[in-house]
Parts: C-alpha cells; structure tokens; sequence
C-alpha cells in the first residue's frame, strides 16, 4: 500500500463514523403515587427498565410521581399521561366491578389475594376497563391496609368510634368506617399529610408499604394492624397508548408488566416483614393481637348490605377460592 493511500486509509479511521440517525424513540409516560424507593416506585422503575431494555431502547419509559390517584386516572383516561400504577382506591368510581376487592376482610392472605387477581375473577374484572376508557394491563400490590391515629390505642373496634378517619375516595371504605363509628373523611393522598398534621382527621389507613416509605409515623403515634382491607393496585393505560404497540411490542409490553408485579410483590412482602419492627423503631406504639373476629361482627350489617349491592355471587367465589 503507498504511502498516500495509507494516510487515506489511518484518516479514514480516524475520523468517527458519522452517527447513524438518532435513534427513535417512543416516550411512555408512567405516573405513581408513592416514593421512588417505595413498594409501587420498584413497580415503575422495574417496569421502565425492563420494557426498555427489551426493546433495545425503541422505548424510553418515563416514571413520575403524582400523588392524586384519581387525577392519574383522569389524565390516563384523556390521554394527559400513558399509564399510572394506582392502588385501586378510586378506581372503582371509573370502574364499578372493582368496588368488590375493596370488601373488608374479604381475602385470607396475599396468596389468596394474588391468585384470585391473577386468575379467572381477576381477569374477568380487568376486561370491563375498556369499556369506561382504559386498559387494566395488570393487578400489582399495595397490601393488607392498617389503622393509624394519633388520639388513641385501639384494640377493639369501641375504640374506633368518635375518630376522624381519612379514608379514600371509597364508598366501600366509607361505609365500613361508618358502620364502626368514625367519621369516614375521604381525601386524596396529596391531601392526607397536610390534614393529619393540621387535626383536620385523627387518623388514616394504609398498608405498611406506605405508612413506612411517607414516614407516616412523624404525624401518627399508634398503629393497630387490623388488615381490614388487602388493598390491590393496579396498572392502567391509555388504549390508545397500548394500541400503538405491534404484537411483538404489546408482548414485551405484558413481560415487563410481569416484571413490574414480582417485584413490587416482593417489596411488599418485605416491607410486611419488616415494617413493625421499624415503625417501633421509629417511636410507634403498634397494636399486633387484633380481634379479626370483633372487627367482622361489628361490620356485619354492612357486609350484609355487600351482598346486595355488590356481585354476591362474584364475593362467594373469591371466598371460596383455594390454590389448587
Ligand atoms: O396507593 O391513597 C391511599 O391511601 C393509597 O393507599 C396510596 O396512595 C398508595
């Protein structure tokens, strides 16, 4: 090779090969209503990244926090934003079929709750989100919810009665909390911090999941683990967002989906674990032994109620359901 053909050849080399064109990609926007480092964030984060890497970034999902969960739903239903993971707290005011998870003691454990949602019922329920305008894409975990307040310890549900209870926008929730005696004051999340610490309610409900990662325990001094309601999630998106996906695409779309669920389970599971000891650590008073059976008595008439205007049948199926 002469000389000048090398030089060609080594300036060739040298100079960087003109990028190919940008790479185009799609934004899908995610919005949650809890920390990052929280039990739905890991849900959102693992979801982003999954769906990301397995499209070979065609797809860059973006993860916000926004914590008015019915406003989510509103903007997924116009098409403000993409999808939201959201506990299903408000959405049965956007689809009725779910109001019948929010029934109180309604689930043994999380595997009961895990199956019954992931199997027939489950699905059956996610299929009538098309007709009110969204896509239930999957059921995640916001977990077994708890009473906190900062007015009194409870141990039965007498010493429910007189207390200002946040609740969410419910009527499942709100009927219980009547039927015990409080004051059922429904409010959005962004809303409950500021009325906790103003005395606006004495106290709320959540699961541990949440109480821990919103340092609930600055504004709330006892806990009582009632496991009232097991509380799911779920991710909701924009039908149009999920029809702009092909097959293939819509396929990695349910996997990373998939991956969101266990790991968000996961986190839940662990923060059960470990979030008595840490609430305690934190300077809680925490109520462990609860009469389940007292809380059920006390809320017989509105079960009864339940089972009228509820899918009775539908409730007689998840109470029935066992592993198989
Ligand atoms: O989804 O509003 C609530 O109490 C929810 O449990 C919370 O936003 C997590």
């Amino acid at each position: 090779m002469t000389l000048p053909r090398r030089l060609a050849f080594a300036a060739a080399l040298a100079v960087p090969l003109a990028a190919g064109p940008a790479l185009a990609q799609t934004q899908i926007t995610v919005q949650h209503a809890l920390p990052a480092n929280s039990h739905t964030g890991v849900g959102a984060s693992t979801f982003a990244e999954t769906f990301q890497r397995l499209t070979n970034n065609r797809y860059r999902v973006v993860a916000q926090r926004n914590d008015n969960e019915r406003e989510m739903i509103e903007s997924v239903q116009i098409g403000t934003i993409d999808c939201t993971f959201t506990s299903t707290g408000p959405v049965g005011n956007f689809v009725p079929e779910v109001r019948i998870f929010d029934v109180p003691f309604l689930f043994r454990d999380a595997a009961h709750a895990r199956g019954v949602l992931d199997g027939e019922i489950g699905q059956q329920v996610l299929a009538r989100f098309p007709a009110r305008g969204l896509v239930g894409v999957i059921w995640i975990e916001n977990g077994f919810r708890n009473l906190t307040n900062s007015r009194r310890e409870v141990n039965t549900p007498a010493d429910v009665r007189g207390l200002k209870i946040r609740t969410m926008e419910n009527q499942v929730h709100m009927r219980a909390f009547t039927q015990l005696g409080a004051l059922p004051t429904p409010m959005a999340f962004s809303e409950l911090v500021p009325a906790l610490q103003q005395g606006t309610v004495d106290g709320q409900e959540n699961p541990i999941s949440v109480i821990v990662a919103n340092n609930l325990n600055q504004v709330q001094r006892f806990m009582t683990l009632t496991r009232h309601v097991y509380s799911p999630q779920v991710m909701i998106c924009n039908p149009a967002t999920v029809g702009r996906l092909n097959a293939a695409d819509r396929a990695l779309f349910q996997q990373a989906a998939v991956a969101a669920q266990t790991a968000n389970r996961a986190r839940v599971s662990a923060d059960d674990d470990a979030g008595v000891a840490e609430l305690r650590r934190r300077g809680m008073t925490v109520v462990t032994e609860v009469d389940t059976a007292a809380f059920q008595a006390a809320l017989a008439p509105a079960f009864a109620e339940w089972e009228r205007t509820l899918d009775a049948a539908t409730l007689r199926r998840i109470r029935d359901w066992r592993a198989n």
